[in-house]
């Protein structure tokens, strides 16, 4: 039998580097929500590549924050410190455009780990004609690279150089998941988070950090003989500022981010859907460990 090659290949860096980005594009497809506020991200997200004689197990990650100012942040750093012990290969994703690129909470960490880790500076069509010298001298020096790349996210051209690299270091092992398998998560997963992330694209400053979505009912059925899902998603604020908020004038805010996530779920999911979206206000979730638990974090 030919050889075959898999790992766990994690993402890490800061907020807003553009680790989301990253993975969509190594893998080719829109699995992980992306946007330019920082926190974007808040769990890991497994997203496979394959093909006959690989398999790339990419695991996304929360931006690592420095300074912790809620329990569900704690929780968000948590998925990092793991992602340290499970990997394979680290990339490491570094915006050149940010003045401190780099998140001391793991300079440590990566300085006693033994994995193998490419610096991956993004956004470089953000800064033509930056030199890597000029880029390498805001970064801990007594990290052991093992290369160094610079690219942007955002351009095609740039994947086959990462996923070059990536498939070089990976050790021989077996399938972690079935060949057509694209993530670890399910589709109620994907359609929270697509909601989400139509509440960071139209609601402005604090509130999306205040949203955490709960898919209470989702039930799958036929309509004229095709697939059909009645979908019934709770937003839950801490706020009653907040409620209203999102609720807008008259309900048109609401209605807004409803048509948009129905339209962008059912292209996800290939058939048509009925989005029932409701909010309620659980006074400072991000801070009580029971209800962050039964959000799943
Ligand atoms: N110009 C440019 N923008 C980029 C590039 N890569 C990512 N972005 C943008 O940077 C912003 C942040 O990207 P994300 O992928 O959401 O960043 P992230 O690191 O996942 O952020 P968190 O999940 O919040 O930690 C988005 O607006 C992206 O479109 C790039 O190479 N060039
Ligand atoms: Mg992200």
């Amino acid at each position: 039998m030919s050889k075959h090659f898999s790992g766990f290949v994690n993402i890490l860096g800061k907020p807003n580097a553009g680790k989301s980005t990253l993975l969509n594009l190594l893998i080719e497809s829109k699995l992980s929500i992306t946007n330019k506020k920082a926190q974007t991200t808040r769990r890991r997200i497994l997203g496979i590549w394959n093909d006959e004689s690989h398999q790339v197990v990419f695991s996304d990650t929360p931006g690592i924050i420095d300074k912790p100012a809620y329990k569900m942040q704690e929780k968000m750093n948590g998925y990092i410190y793991q992602s340290f012990e499970d990997a394979d290969i680290i990339l490491y994703l570094a915006d050149v455009t940010d003045p401190q690129p780099w998140a001391d909470a793991t300079a440590e960490l990566l300085n006693k780990s033994d994995i193998p880790c490419l610096l991956i500076l993004n956004k470089k069509d953000l800064k033509p004609g930056i030199s890597l010298d000029e880029i390498e001298a805001k970064l801990p020096n007594n990290v052991n690279w093992t290369d160094i790349l610079l690219i942007s996210a955002l351009d095609l051209s740039d994947r086959e150089r990462v996923m070059a690299r990536v498939i070089d270091l990976l050790p021989e092992g077996p399938e972690y998941y079935p060949k057509d398998q694209l993530s670890d998560l399910n589709e109620r997963f994907f359609v929270s988070d697509i909601i989400r992330q139509n509440i960071l694209a139209l609601y402005s400053q604090e509130v999306p950090y205040s949203c955490e979505i709960v898919i209470e009912n989702y039930t799958e059925s036929q309509k004229n003989n095709l697939p059909f899902a009645h979908i019934n998603a709770t937003i839950y604020v801490s706020r009653p500022t907040q409620k209203s908020i999102i609720i807008g004038k008259k309900g048109e805010k609401i209605k807004q981010l409803g048509i948009r996530s129905r339209q962008e779920i059912e292209e996800f999911l290939g058939h048509p859907v009925f989005l029932d979206l409701y909010v309620k206000i659980k006074e400072n979730w991000r801070d009580d460990e029971k209800l962050l638990k039964s959000f799943g974090y």
